[in-house]
């Protein structure tokens, strides 16, 4: 079945059920969601996910100091990437995070990745569109590590954290 079968069928299904009043319509929803699904599978580990409202689900994240973790960035937005993008940036200890976002936000070029400030970045995802994600392997030495996403803009209304690793 392909896509345009498939928007007809709902289409009529939506038709149906406006005419019978009848409120049920879990179909499309399911579909959506077994799509949506697919990236979850993206190893194990610490999941955070960015959203069209420019918001992380977490935003203080723990790990163990000298052991391997994973942390996977889903976009679970809609919008397109170009519009809002979201991407993992974790920095070292004592960066100042404020001055790295505005350094990245002028770098639209370089995948919002400030050239001349590499050296506070432990790791980073490339910028991500919608349904996208990446996953990062860190062993990190104890600290408070923040992290960001330097997407313009999206700093400032909160999509950054700090893990702590002990
Ligand atoms: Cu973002």
């Amino acid at each position: 079945m392909n896509i345009r079968t498939l928007s007809a069928l709902a289409g009529s299904l939506a038709a149906l059920f406006l005419a019978t009043g009848c409120g049920k319509n879990d179909s499309a929803p399911a579909a959506a969601k077994s799509a949506a699904a697919a990236p979850a599978a993206a190893g194990s580990g610490i999941v955070l996910t960015g959203n069209d409202a420019m918001k992380y689900n977490l935003s203080a994240l723990s790990l163990k100091a000298g052991e391997e973790a994973k942390i996977t960035l889903r976009n679970i937005g809609t919008m397109p990437k170009a519009a809002m993008g979201h991407n993992l940036v974790i920095l070292k200890p004592g960066t100042d995070v404020e001055a790295f976002a505005l350094a990245a936000a002028a770098e639209p070029a370089n995948d919002y990745i400030p050239a001349a400030l590499v050296n506070q970045i432990v790791t980073h995802t490339k910028m991500l569109g919608p349904k996208e994600s990446a996953t990062l392997t860190v062993t990190l030495d104890a600290g408070e590590y923040p992290f960001l996403c330097t997407f313009p803009a999206h700093f400032q209304v909160g999509m950054k954290g700090t893990i702590t690793v002990e």
